[in-house]
This record gives structure tokens, sequence and C-alpha cells, in this order.
């Protein structure tokens, strides 16, 4: 405490009788972060001495919440420090709370960056992660008369203690310009690239402490800097505010996180983030964290670059033009290199999602790396027209280049033909890559596409953010070995059967409860009663995710109630709760927003429900309140339309904070029922290959309506203004999305959907059978941790090993 009083006073320049709660949570942040500095610098230093082979994660995104808890737990610090600040009268938990979390991801696919270097840390992986600092992250949800509003998230105003800036060691990256021959000494006949304009990347290291293990990873994210040169230029030429336009116009690349999380939008400044970052990282490693002297035909043994989705995939051609064109090496030497340092994590099946960059714009920004991509392409199509002679339609549907609807870049295609290996996220979306998405590259590079299964970390979501399932787990398993190795939760199993571990387990759920209630108070002034079922959808709003469906069963209830269909005596008590953020510019996810919230404005005010129907919707669903959120659900809602969601990991999260899944057979859920068997699950809805065939066959909406009186009343009281004031036309649009074109199928499962939550409630309504139900959910998740996918990368993709520290 001397340390963190110190901080208090020299760091933050304020006495104790002075200081705001964030000064304190900044002093104490820094107390610990000085606590990690020297494990971190003796993890430089072996990592450097033992060469190592590494793993670079690249990823635009890395969603990583709040710092300090983690860093506590990792240290393993947090008894000592909460003593302590209660010494000073100061409690840890306020200043826990005062910490604005770092929100540099959209969604999935940043939070599970987040998971996988917190993995790599605790099993002593040698790596580090690359991406962006961006100024502002995933925006702030607000709601307006229940329609979404987006505010700027500037998560660095109050400071952020976690970031250590490298100014000195800032990267130049250039862009534009033109490409022309040239002569070098010995006559050969080279590229040379003139670049148009430059900016500097500027380095921010953060931790990564690893759990209990001593060891310090690092996050190294760049931000954006207009270059010395460009400054001195310009402030020189006396125009003064077009200099400070040409520094806006530079520290622009790394000002904010594009918020959609599903359809590329082929924004210019988007591929120059991309590209931005790719070139930092690349110089970095190449430059910074290979010894001076090192052959970088050796690259393969020391370094693996996974690529987090397309987005980094320009690293490939990048990587070709520092060997051939500043290297100078022989094209088919950097070939060579390049084809064995590179793979590739796809992270969707939406055919809308994939990454096509057009080439007018990429040859506008990046003018050799276009010319390079060609050239792959060339050697790429020469080797399949041998292997499929008079195969044309092939080579087209195969190409990097696509013809239309415009000459595009097919990233995805660069990434497979490039990449040691390919991976999808959970089985089935790895199978669907193969079978359908790329299938003709699964046939012509056998052996290439594999799967890994995604894992969240238990660290964050169920040491830290579950305490109290936390104790009875360690109790259970004798210590808490488990956090780091979480299959030991099978020791729960023969619990299940135990009335006191489950009355126990019932009342640390029915804390947790509690604990959100509070919380969502004091957030959003939203009241809730814990003693009702939990039913929890959380996750970005997108039709194929599906919402929509669970608001139908939510609207059915209502006016099954209401008409008097059903006694309102006999619906069991829930609450529903939804999480969800749309892209500001998808207009039918927006609406859908505006739709939760305007059902929920009725049904929560309507006596006639006797507060036996809560719908509760906190603006600005971010990973500080998945902490609470989750650990409170009974039942888990992962309801898209089966062979659309990738993989899921808020499945798994709910899972293993012991709630229940109602769900589809898709992605990830797939393997959870297989782990949690079918009378531990809700299981409904069409199967992959049945939508498949559904669709093939055509699919009308209507006849679902037509046939389907809770489906007719349903829709009907939406359109008929019930929701808005009489108003018919407000959610016109929803309606009439679901009756003609219902892209992902949601009437066609709405039956189904009612029907398994009809077996819901019947299973809720035997405490003991549902309790023991959830408890062997906890106890067969730890396959969902992200150690274990760690493990899996390691031995499917990188062939890395972990270094253990000399003890
Ligand atoms: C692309 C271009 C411009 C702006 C944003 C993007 C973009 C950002 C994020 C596109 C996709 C992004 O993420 C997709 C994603 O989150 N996919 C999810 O990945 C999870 C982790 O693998 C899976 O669990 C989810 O099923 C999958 O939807």
């Amino acid at each position: 405490m001397r340390e963190y009083l110190r901080e208090l006073n020299f760091g933050q320049g304020v006495d104790l009788s002075r200081a705001s709660v964030n000064d304190q949570y900044l002093a104490l942040a820094r107390t610990v972060r000085h606590y990690l500095m020297v494990r971190w610098l003796e993890t430089l230093r072996r990592q450097s001495e033992v060469q190592a082979k590494s793993v670079a994660y690249l990823s635009a995104e890395f969603l990583l919440g709040r710092q300090l808890d983690n860093a506590l737990l990792a240290a393993d610090l947090t008894d000592i420090v909460e003593e302590g600040l209660s010494g000073l009268g100061i409690d840890l938990d306020t200043l826990r709370q005062a910490e604005v979390e770092p929100g540099l991801g959209n969604g999935g696919l940043g939070r599970l960056a987040a998971c996988f270097i917190d993995s790599l840390a605790t099993m002593n992986v040698p790596s580090i992660g690359y991406g962006i600092r961006y100024e502002y992250g995933i925006f702030r949800q607000t709601f307006v008369d229940g329609w979404q509003v987006e505010k700027p998230d500037s998560w660095l105003t109050l400071g952020s203690p976690w970031e250590f800036p490298h100014p000195e060691m800032a990267v130049e990256v250039s862009f534009g310009g033109s490409v022309a021959d040239w002569e070098d000494d010995d006559g050969t006949v080279r590229r040379r690239w003139t670049p148009g304009w430059s900016v500097l990347g500027v380095p921010y290291n953060y931790m990564v402490p690893g759990y209990g293990n001593g060891r310090v990873n690092t996050l190294r994210l760049w931000s954006a800097r207009a270059t010395r040169a460009f400054d001195l230029e310009i402030f020189n030429s006396g125009d003064y505010a077009q200099a400070v336009r040409a520094q806006t116009f530079a520290e622009n690349i790394s000002k904010v996180l594009y918020p959609e999380d599903s359809t590329p939008q082929g924004k210019e400044l988007r591929l120059q983030q991309q590209y931005f970052f790719v070139a930092c990282s690349l110089k970095d490693f190449v430059d910074q964290v290979l010894p001076k002297d090192f052959d970088l035909t050796n690259l393969p043994d020391r370094i693996h670059f996974q690529l987090n989705d397309t987005h980094p995939v320009i690293a490939i051609p990048e990587l070709m033009r520092i060997l051939v064109d500043e290297k100078k090496w022989s094209w088919d030497d950097a070939w060579s290199v390049v084809r064995q340092v590179f793979s590739y994590t796809c992270h969707t099946l939406l055919p809308e999602a994939l990454e096509v960059w057009s080439v007018e714009l990429l040859g506008r920004l990046l003018p050799r790396h276009l010319e390079i991509i060609y050239r792959i392409n060339e050697e790429f199509l020469l080797g399949l027209r041998a292997a499929y002679p008079d195969d044309e339609l092939r080579a087209r549907r195969m190409s990097i280049v696509a013809e239309f609807p415009e000459r595009g870049i097919r990233m995805a295609h660069l990434a497979t033909v490039a990449g040691v290996k390919v991976n999808g996220v959970a089985a089935l979306h790895s199978q669907l890559l193969r079978d359908k998405v790329l299938h003709d590259f699964a046939e012509y590079y056998p052996g290439k596409f594999t799967n890994v299964t995604n894992g969240i970390t238990p660290r964050r979501f169920v040491r830290l953010s579950n305490p109290g399932l936390s104790g009875l787990i360690t109790e259970a398993v004798g210590s808490d070995a488990w956090v780091s190795d979480l299959d030991r939760l099978r020791e729960l199993e023969p619990l299940a059967d135990d009335a006191e571990f489950r009355r126990r387990f019932r009342e640390v759920k029915a804390a947790n409860k509690r604990r959100l209630v509070q919380v969502l108070v004091e957030r959003d002034g939203i009241e809730l009663d814990p003693d009702t079922m939990f039913d929890v959808m959380v996750k970005r709003l997108h039709e194929y995710k599906r919402q929509t469906l669970k608001l139908l069963h939510v609207v059915t209830l209502y006016q099954q109630i209401t008409t008097g269909a059903l006694d309102v005596e006999d619906v069991t008590p829930r609450t529903f709760a939804f999480g969800a953020k749309a892209a500001p510019g998808y207009r039918m996810a927006k609406q859908i927003i505006g739709l939760i919230n305007a059902v929920g404005r009725t049904v929560n005010a309507d006596p006639a429900v006797q507060g036996r129907l809560t719908v509760a919707f906190p603006a600005n669903y971010n990973v500080t309140l998945a902490e609470t959120l989750i650990p409170a659900a009974d039942l888990s809602e992962q309801i898209s339309l089966a062979g659309k969601e990738a993989s899921g990991t808020g499945n798994m999260k709910f899972m293993l904070n012991g709630a229940l899944t109602i769900g589809t057979d898709d992605g990830a859920n797939v393997e959870i029922r297989e782990l949690v068997g079918d009378d531990n699950f809700f299981l409904f809805g069409l199967t992959e290959p049945e939508v498949a065939e559904v669709v093939e066959s055509g699919y009308h909406p209507t006849s679902y309506y037509e046939t389907n009186p809770h489906l007719r009343h349903a829709l009907d009281l939406i359109a008929s203004g019930a929701f808005s004031d009489g108003d018919r036309s407000v959610f016109e649009p929803v309606v009439s999305n679901l009756l003609h074109e219902d892209r992902f199928l949601v009437l066609a499962d709405f039956q189904a959907y009612l029907d398994a939550q009809a077996r819901v409630d019947a299973a809720y309504a035997d405490p003991e059978a549902w309790t023991r139900s959830a408890i062997l959910n906890v106890a067969r998740g730890g396959f969902f941790s992200s150690d274990r996918s760690m493990r899996d990368y390691l031995d499917r993709v990188w062939h890395a090993h972990p270094v253990p520290p000399i003890s």
C-alpha cells in the first residue's frame, strides 16, 4: 500500500483526501502494472534468449474488457489489495467499476482474440498479439424512444494506465503512388514502388499476464501519426491550417473502429487500417523482434502469423513485397517462405460477409500489392489449369480476382491459396467450409482444411465473473487447479446428484440474479424480479441470429394472456433479457431494436400480465455487462438459423455458468449438445441440410402465417400498431420482411421454437431436475476453455510449443 500511496501522490499528483475515484483507480492500476513489470521484462528476455518459435496473432480487433481485475487475479494480488485498500477506507469494487473497458472490437471475433492471448500467456506460449489502437472503440449505444442512437466511445479520455506508448519505435507505412521498372546493379529488372504518402505507426504495448505463472506476454496495438517529414514540409510551407489538416488525415487511420461485424462496406479508410496495422506489425517483427542478423530463410522456424479472418490478409503480399523488393529475393524463394508462415481462420458462412476489395481501390492505395496479388493469382491459376484442364468455370470460381459485379480481390481466396492451414471455428462450420463455401479449394488442397473449435477464457468468464460458482467448484475439485485446467470440471458430475450441492448451486445462481438486478437498477434504472426465470439473448443484432424469433415468442405469450387464451396464472414468470448493438447502417437491425423496446414498453406496463412477463433491454451491452448478465442467466438463447452462426462463443459462456441452452443445431451448439446430452439441452428447428432443402424447393413464409394461428396473431398484433400507439407504419418493414422474404426462416422454425419453450417451462417447474442439468452443463463444459483451443492450434496449425519458465 506504500506503493499505492506513492502512485497516488507522485503519479496522479493528489493526496488521498482529495483523490477522486478515478485518481484512485489509476493509482491502483499503476501499482499493479508496476508489480507485473518485472515479469514482463523477464518474459521478453527469456523469449529472445530461447529463440523458440512464436505465434503472432494478427487481428483488427481485440475486445479486451476491463483489465484491472484480470491483472489482479493473474498476479494473485486480489486479497492483499482488497485488504490494504480497506485499511485506507477504500472499496476495491468501487475502483474496479471506475475502469472504462477498452471496447476495441465488435463482438465474437474481437472477444475471441482477447481470450486467445489470455490463454497463450497462461500456457507459456511465446506469442504476440498485433492490432490497432482505435481512439474510439465500438460505439456506446443509447436508446431514444426505443431507437438506437450511437455515441462515440472515448475510452481514453480519463487516462489509460495499461498501455505503454513507444514513439521511439515508430515505423513508417506508405500508401499510394506508382510502380515502375528499374535496373539494379547486376542488371536485373525489378519493380520499384514510389509511394505517394506515408504515416507513422506508434506501438502501444499492453501487458497480457498469464494466470499464476509469472509470465507476461505482449499485445502491441498501433496508433497512426503524421510523419515528421510530412509535418516539417508542410509547416515550412507556411500553410499552418493545411499542416494541421494533414496531421488529422494521418491520425484518422486509427481513429475509429468500424462498427460493422458482417457486411464489409469496402471503405477506403478500412483498407488503410488493415494495411496500416499489418505493415507495422510485419516490419516490427522482422526488424525489431527477430535478432539483428536473422536469416529470413529460416522465418518459418521462428514465427507463424495467424490471420484472424480476412482483415489482415494483406500481410501476404506485404511479406512478398518485403522479401522481393526490399531484400531482393527471387519471387520463388520469397513465395516458398511466405507460403509457410501464414494461416487463416474464417469466422463466417454468410457470402456477403466475405471481403472483396475493388481492384480500383486496391490499385490506387497499394499499387505494388495489387501487382503481387495478380502474380500470385497467375501462378495459382497455372497450377489449377494443369490440375483441371478445360475446367474454365472452376478457374473462374476459384480465382483470387473476381470479375463481377466489378473487378475485385477475394481476400478469402488469397488467404486460402497462401495459407498453410485454413480453419473454421466449430466442427459444423469447418465442415460447411469444406463442403460448400470453399469446396473447390478443399478439393484442390486436401489437408489444408482443419477445424479448431472456439473457446473462452475461464479466468474472466468463470473465475472472475462468477465468484460464487468458482468457490463451489474449487471446493469440489479440492483446489483452484481447474482455472487453468478446465477439464477438471468433470469432477463436478457426481455432485449433480447431491441434493446439498444442488441447493448451494441454486443459491449461487440466485445470488447472481440479485447481483444483476442491483446492477441494472443502478446502470439503467431497470427493475427486475430475481424470482423469475432469466431468459437471456445477448449478441450482436443480426437477422441470421433471429432476435425476432425470440420476440415472436414474447408477443405470442402476451397475446395469449391479453385475449384470455392463456390463464396468466399458468405462465412461468420470466424475464426476457436482450442485449444487442446494431451496425449503425443496418436498417432492419435497428428496426428490430425499436420493436423489441416497443414490445417491452407495452408488455411491462400492462397490468393484465401481472408482472409475469418482463422484457429488459439494457442499452450498450458490452463485455462488462456480460460479466454480470451471463452468470445470472437460467436460459441461454442460441437460436440462429442452422448453418449461419459459425460458432458462437456466448453459448459457451452461458453453459459454463450453469445456464441451460435452447438452441438450434448450429455452430458450437452442436458440440455443446453432444457433450451435455439431449436431456440437458433444448434442441429445436431445422437442421442445416433441411434448411438447404427448404430453400432449394422454394420457401414461402406466408404459408406458415396462414396455417399457424399463433404466428398469425403475433404478427397481426405487431402490424396492428399495438406496440406503436396505433401507428401501423412503424414496424411494417419488419413484419413485411418476415412475411415476404424471411431470409433466415424465422417463420419456418416458429412452431418448433414455441414447442421447445414449452419444454423449457416444464423442466423449469422441477427445480431439482433443472439444477441437476445446470450442474451437468458446467461439469461437461471444460472442452470450451480457450486453453484447449490454443492446444489445438499449436498441434494442428502452428506447430509451436509452450516454453515453461525456469523455476
Ligand atoms: C469487416 C469489414 C469492415 C468492418 C467490419 C468488418 C467485420 C468485423 C468483424 C466483419 C466481421 C467481423 O466479425 C465477424 C464475427 O464476429 N464473426 C463471429 O466470430 C465468432 C468467433 O469465431 C464466432 O463465434 C461467431 O459465430 C461469428 O459470427
